[in-house]
């Protein structure tokens, strides 16, 4: 990791922007994709699925029995893991739905706001290295407490037409039937558009590679609803000299391990520390199945030493992580501080980890310092939420004059008539 000692505020906007990956190619190549599913449906998705994933595809809608097949392939213990887990999440997400109350804003008018749920959500879980079926529990609990209506989610299969088996199992778990196999830029554009096996949907949700990144941001442009713009993923570790550095390494390297593009931050008020969690990081990335990986993110990564924690915490406001780990005593203390995470971690014993799995909140976060002004993914992000009003006569005689004016003076008396009929009729009664 590349490491730097006290820099200067006027340097840290260098520090925190991202390494930038996107090609005009890119672009090109995924737009005529979205075109090709646009006008030739299941066609296209069947010459896609072979030329860029090897696989003759007759059917790509998951059967049952495909689903009853894969949960006899996954352990008790995946299973039951798979319970805590989501009934964590559940009850997290639980708390995020509120009945807001009705508001009397003058005596006769009273508004209100309802939430409901996006009717069709479409998920997309990719497949590749790391099948994330964490995601699946991430995306489906919140969209089915909204009460959004359909499900439908894609997800690739592998070179002999098989999807993930846990991803299946998870599927099944959670209640959703609608699976096909499709993976990259035309699941994504299947959802979109629709195709004759694939209803189209009206908001599209999921991690996935750069493909699969830039067809969510077309379709967005046409309309289609996505959950955030989606880059690499990260980590920034905030410690002080009381930090256990094994600790700190084992955080980075969670992080590390995703994928080469990810980034890991390690930011600090001890120079010692500094010496430990590069040692540690040594030891510990040489045990990892995944090392090759990791080691190509560390090389992409920063440590940076600070002299106090306002400002490493300043330093990281202005970096906006995905996850936030305040490794350092009384982390409490300084939760006010932070204004731009996607989520965070206090004390010692938080890992990432915990909020990636198990702990309930969810692990779908912006990114690519997003985190400036988006949230991640919540019940919110599966609900529309429309606002209703009801006024009494006695309302409108209130607020009548009020309207007429103000439409008056932007010269739309169509809408000072709407109300000034009604109160003339009204002052006749
Ligand atoms: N850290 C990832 C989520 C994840 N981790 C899924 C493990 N599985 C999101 O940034
Ligand atoms: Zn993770």
């Amino acid at each position: 990791m590349k490491t730097i000692y006290n820099p200067t505020p006027k340097e840290w906007a260098a520090l925190t922007r991202r390494p930038t990956i996107t090609t005009e190619s890119l672009n090109e190549s995924v737009s005529t994709v979205l075109k090709q599913v646009k006008e030739r449906g299941d066609q296209a998705i069947q010459n896609y699925a072979s030329l860029f994933d090897g696989v003759q595809l007759e059917d790509f809608c998951v059967s049952k029995e495909e689903i009853q097949e894969a949960s006899k392939q996954v352990s008790e213990e995946i299973k039951q893991a798979i319970t805590v887990a989501a009934s964590n999440i559940k009850k997290f997400h639980q708390s995020q739905i509120i009945t807001e109350a009705k508001v009397e804003t003058i005596e006769g008018v009273t508004c209100w706001r309802k939430s409901v749920g996006i009717e069709k959500v479409g998920l997309y879980i990719p497949g590749g290295t790391a099948p994330l079926f964490s995601t699946l529990l991430m995306l489906t609990i919140p969209a089915q407490l909204a009460g959004c209506k359909e499900i439908v989610l894609c997800t690739p299969c592998n070179k002999q037409g098989k999807v993930n088996e846990v991803v299946l199992y998870a599927a099944q778990y959670l209640g959703i039937d609608t699976i096909f196999k499709i993976g990259g830029a035309q699941a994504i554009a299947a959802m979109a558009y629709g195709t004759e096996a694939v209803p189209q949907v009206y908001k599209i949700f999921g991690p996935g590679n750069q493909y699969v990144t830039k067809a969510k941001e077309l379709v967005q442009t046409q309309g289609v609803a996505i959950d955030m713009p989606a880059g690499p993923s990260e980590v920034l570790v905030i410690a002080d000299e009381q930090a256990d550095a094994d600790y700190i390494a084992a955080d980075l390297l969670s992080q590390a391990e995703h994928g080469t593009d990810s980034q890991v931050v390690f930011v600090t008020t001890s120079k010692q520390k500094i010496a430990e969690v590069t040692e540690a990081l040594e030891t510990q990335v040489e045990q990892l199945p995944r090392k090759e990986l990791a080691k190509q993110t560390l090389t992409n990564s920063l440590m940076i030493e600070l002299s106090t924690l306002e400002e490493c915490i300043a330093f990281s406001n202005e970096y906006a992580p995905e996850h936030l780990i305040l490794n350092i005593d009384n982390a409490e203390q300084y939760i006010d501080l932070v204004v731009n995470a996607g989520s965070v971690f206090l004390g010692a014993y938080s890992c990432e980890s915990a909020g990636d799995y198990a702990s309930g909140t969810n692990h779908t976060l912006p990114t690519n310092g997003y985190a400036k002004s988006y949230s991640g993914v919540s019940v919110d992000s599966f609900v529309k939420k429309i606002t209703f009003q009801k006024l009494t006569k006695q309302g409108l005689k209130n607020i009548g004059k009020t309207i007429e004016i103000m439409a008056e003076a932007e010269q739309l008396i169509a809408h000072k008539n709407a109300v000034s009929i009604r109160l003339k009729k009204l002052s006749n009664e």
